[in-house]
């Protein structure tokens, strides 16, 4: 097989100034998954130097919503990118050290852009999947490779300003920045090849998310846990391992300030008084979806303790070994009103699926840490 070289890619499509405004909406995207992802790892951190607000109750969801989107429209953005530079792979080197050096490193953190952006968006879309064919922890990898992309970016954006700033400012077929030989037309014009990126995004941020919109689910073909009603169940009491503890009539809620404990039962529990709440679970898998919850306020829970308003609180799950085995509350998600330990779900006992005898609920807080079959709460 022949190596092509740079002259033999002859398309007027793979132009800078298409180059550049596709690079430009990825570039947007980036920044809105960058933003919202570091939103989401913050919010996930056990013991948040400053808490998060816990209204508006919706501000994860949408947050979190907004970083799928950015995410999935960015997946056609990269391979249209990819496509109109790759004759840039088979450029020469400069023969002189002087010039090699810079074109070395330029390159080097072009590569480094390309295979963490490839790396973030697989695991991204492998993540919302459920699927996860590695050994290493997703979320602090994807994480840490944010900042490798973002630097990456960073210093592809300083060395292109000159010809990105040109190119978009000029016509999309001015041809002033091009490869010289990239002159034969194409099947479509520059405009088509942008309306057909942008259109593609679109489609496949849309397939990804609309399963959170009402009466659009059922076409979100892509959109994980589409359903026709409900909430979707993300882990199984079965498969938590926690069917027998659950249903055990020893089942206690135990509840712990200092030297003092009380223990509850379900009952104990439906006997106090009861609230409900409108509230999403928004999954850091890619999916949300609201429902009506009834139960018991957290801080009702908290004042047959005696604790002080102000307090952090754990909550445990039975279920342990898991991500959700145990959560931290911060004072202000603790004391809120709209914070309850869920005995229903829309107007029915809550399933063994979705937490019975009970399960948290809060306002604002990603859907891992909303604990399922819980058992113990304590005031730190
Ligand atoms: N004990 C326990 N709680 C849990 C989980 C879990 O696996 N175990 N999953 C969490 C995750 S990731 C989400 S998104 C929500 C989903 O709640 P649902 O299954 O009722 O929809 O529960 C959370 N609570
Ligand atoms: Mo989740």
């Amino acid at each position: 097989m022949r190596i092509p070289s740079e002259g033999s890619f002859t398309s007027r499509l793979r132009s800078a100034a298409v180059a550049a405004r596709v690079g430009l909406w990825l570039g947007i995207c980036f920044l809105v998954a960058l933003v919202t992802g570091l939103i989401s790892h913050y919010a996930q951190l056990d013991h948040q130097p400053a808490p998060l607000p816990a209204s508006p109750s919706r501000l994860y969801q949408l947050t979190q919503g907004l970083h799928v989107v950015a995410g999935t429209a960015a997946i056609p953005l990269l391979l249209v990118k990819l496509w109109v530079v790759f004759p840039k792979l088979f450029q020469p080197m400069p023969r002189q050290v002087r010039e090699a050096l810079p074109t070395a490193l330029e390159r080097g953190s072009i590569a480094v852009l390309v295979s963490t952006s490839l790396v973030q968006l697989t695991t991204g879309v492998l993540n919302v999947a459920q699927w996860y064919p590695w050994g290493f922890s997703f979320r602090s990898t994807h994480y840490a490779l944010a900042f490798v992309a973002v630097g990456a970016l960073l210093i592809h954006i300083a060395v292109k300003l000159p010809v990105v700033r040109d190119a978009l400012t000029g016509d999309v077929d001015d041809t002033a920045h091009d490869r010289p030989n990239a002159r034969r037309p194409g099947p479509v014009s520059r405009r088509g090849v942008m309306v057909l990126a942008g259109a593609s995004a679109l489609a496949t941020a849309f397939l990804y998310t609309a399963g959170t919109v009402p009466n659009v689910g059922r076409i979100a073909a892509l959109s994980p846990r589409s359903r026709k009603h409900g909430i979707p169940i993300n882990r199984t009491a079965h498969s938590a391992g926690v069917v027998a503890a659950a249903s055990s009539s020893a089942y206690r809620l135990e509840v712990v300030h200092g030297g003092t404990t009380r223990s509850l039962t379900r009952d104990d529990l439906a006997a106090m008084e009861q609230r409900t709440c409108t509230l999403p679970i928004a999954c850091v898998e890619g999916w949300s979806a609201t429902g009506d919850w009834g139960g018991v306020r957290l801080r009702d829970l908290l004042d047959l303790v005696d604790a002080p308003r102000g307090r952090e609180v754990r909550v445990r799950s039975i279920q342990t070994f898991s991500a959700s085995a145990d959560t931290v509350l911060p004072p202000n998600f603790a004391d809120d009103d709209r914070t309850l330990l869920a005995l229903m779900l829309d107007g029915e006992t809550l399933s063994m699926d979705h937490g019975c005898p009970v399960r948290l609920i809060a306002p604002d807080r990603p859907g891992v840490m909303q604990t399922k079959w819980v058992s113990r709460i304590e005031v730190l």
